[in-house]
């Protein structure tokens, strides 16, 4: 590709990107940017959390696009919550549940919070491959940018 951005892969995420249908587990304050223990319990006091209000889950559509991951309501209308690619600094899956998965996001300044999605899905699989992608295709855009920068 000799540095230049793979074009199907920028289309992809292009506009508001890929979706999928899921559910709000839930969102929680954690100690620090990454970590598998880190998130599993948190993912553990959510779930118990959730369990105990014996609420239903808000039902969510998770677009990820250029812009980073945007959390909507059902119908895909109103955006609950958004996190630009630079904001996320972990992926967690849960290996005790296929459709469940969890992102942690912020800044050492602002502290840092995880978020968990239960996939509406049989996995989540599709959904975490296509938030690796996109940090890939991030990662090249911005590779692009600053060597463009370089050559003045
Ligand atoms: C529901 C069942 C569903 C679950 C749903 C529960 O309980 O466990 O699998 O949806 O969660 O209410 P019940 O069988 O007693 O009706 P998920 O699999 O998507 O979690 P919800 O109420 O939060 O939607």
């Amino acid at each position: 590709m000799n540095g230049e951005p793979g074009q199907m892969d920028v289309f992809h995420f292009e506009g508001e990107g890929l979706t999928y249908k899921g559910k709000l587990i839930g969102i929680k304050d954690v100690d620090g940017p990454r970590g598998d223990e880190m998130c599993q319990a948190a993912m553990q006091e959510l779930t118990a959390a959730l369990k105990q209000s014996k609420e239903h889950k808000a039902r969510i559509t998770i677009s990820v696009s250029l812009q980073g991951l945007k959390l909507k309501d059902e119908k895909g209308t109103t955006v609950l919550h958004e996190h630009a690619v630079p904001k996320i600094s972990y992926i967690w899956r849960d290996q005790s549940d296929q459709r469940a998965f969890a992102y942690v996001y912020g800044t050492p300044e602002t502290g840092h919070k995880m978020i968990a999605i239960k996939i509406a899905d049989k996995s989540a699989d599709a959904l975490v491959g296509s938030i690796h992608q996109l940090f890939q295709v991030a990662f090249r855009l911005k590779q692009h940018e600053l060597e463009l920068a370089k050559k003045g």
